[in-house]
């Protein structure tokens, strides 16, 4: 950026120059950003997670039509496959590219110290999106705009607190199918069931990775379902483990939903999570908005025009339910609104 911003003064300076007819030689202001000889076009390095869940693709598919060359840039997207590694080595590819902006969604919190140095002693601004990083110093980055899941995690556990009471349960016996471990979504999300178990008395039956993908969220509720009969609610850290769930609960013989034998909490909200909220085989939907491309472009825009964009950023998001059981939440004296959904809910969904 130092250097497309060197270039732009430099030809302000010649044009002036010209003007006032100083001379000051033809042709040196033809630099521009990122290597891209010459054009205006902003290079982004986006190193993206993997394709784990279809939260994940959706959030893809906003980077990618966001930063598309019909809006003036070049998008260099890495696919890290889950591995932390990979998204270092790309880090560092971006560094030799010379890109504008490095956009990051982490997989993990930790351990971005030394890459993140690499790219503030190359002079190029990153921006954090989705999960965040635990760093030695803020410094080590321009901006994050993400979630807040902890509070996502707090407004599913105190809609539970509020549905159990209004249906008489007597009993929770909860099973927690997380996120990756150490991921943010995961610590926020545990997190808060940790401490709403604790507070409300509630029996956490078992607590497992899911790695936010079907496949490990149908293998790990299989399993918790031969070690403990008596589950009756199940608390998937995202939309992906939910689906593996349900076909492992019901592949088990038992029934999801409101009158069946367990019921399934999600979050995500993605058109296929608020399709099974909507017929009951998810119960509650706590909503994680994916839809990050036009923010992180926002954040871009300011440093391109030498603002200071805000330093951490939270979406705000809803909640969704089956039913009209409980139509609110409130958490540290804020009121949310749960909504019911329906259709028209379902149609409006972008993701
Ligand atoms: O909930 C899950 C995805 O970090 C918010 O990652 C994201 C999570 C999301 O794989 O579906």
């Amino acid at each position: 950026m130092k250097k497309k911003f060197l270039a732009k003064a430099l030809s302000v300076v010649m044009a002036a120059a010209l003007l006032t007819g100083c001379g000051g030689g033809k042709d040196k202001a033809t630099s521009g950003s990122g290597g891209d000889g010459g054009s205006d076009v902003i290079t982004v390095g986006f190193s993206q997670v993997g394709a784990e869940s279809d939260w994940r693709t959706a959030n893809s598919e906003s980077m990618k039509s966001t930063f598309s060359e019909a809006n003036g840039y070049k998008l260099i997207f890495d696919d890290a496959q889950q591995k932390q590694e990979n998204q270092i080595t790309a880090i560092r590819n971006f560094i030799q590219q010379e890109v504008d902006y490095i956009v990051l969604a982490p997989v993990t919190e930790t351990g971005w110290d030394t890459v993140l140095q690499e790219a503030k002693s190359a002079d190029i601004p990153v921006i954090i999106v989705d999960r965040m990083v635990d760093v030695s110093s803020d410094d080590l980055y321009t901006a994050w705009v993400g979630s807040n899941f902890k509070l996502e995690g707090q407004k599913a556990c105190e809609w539970l607190k509020a549905y159990a009471a209004a249906k008489g349960m007597k009993e929770i016996n909860i099973v927690d199918i997380q996120g990756t471990i150490g991921a943010s979504a995961q610590i926020g999300r545990t997190e808060a069931l940790d401490e709403a178990v604790e507070a409300n008395g509630w029996n956490l039956l078992a607590q497992q990775t899911g790695e936010f993908t079907q496949a490990k969220g149908q293998e790990v509720m299989e399993s918790m379902l031969k070690q403990h009969d008596n589950i009756n609610v199940v608390y998937c850290e995202n939309d992906n483990e939910a689906f593996g769930a349900i076909d492992a609960i019901e592949a088990a013989g038992k029934k999801v939903g409101p009158d069946g034998d367990i019921l399934v909490m999600s979050f995500d909200t993605t058109k296929a999570g608020i399709t099974d909220t909507l017929s009951g085989k998810i119960i509650l939907n706590t909503e994680c908005n994916p839809l990050h491309g036009p923010r992180v472009e926002e954040i871009i825009k300011k440093l391109e025009n030498n603002e200071t964009p805000d330093k951490q950023a939270y979406v705000d998001e809803g909640i969704f339910a089956h039913g009209a059981d409980v139509d609110k939440v409130t958490i540290d004296d804020t009121d949310y609104t749960v909504t019911e959904v329906t259709e028209d809910v379902i149609d409006g969904r972008a993701y």
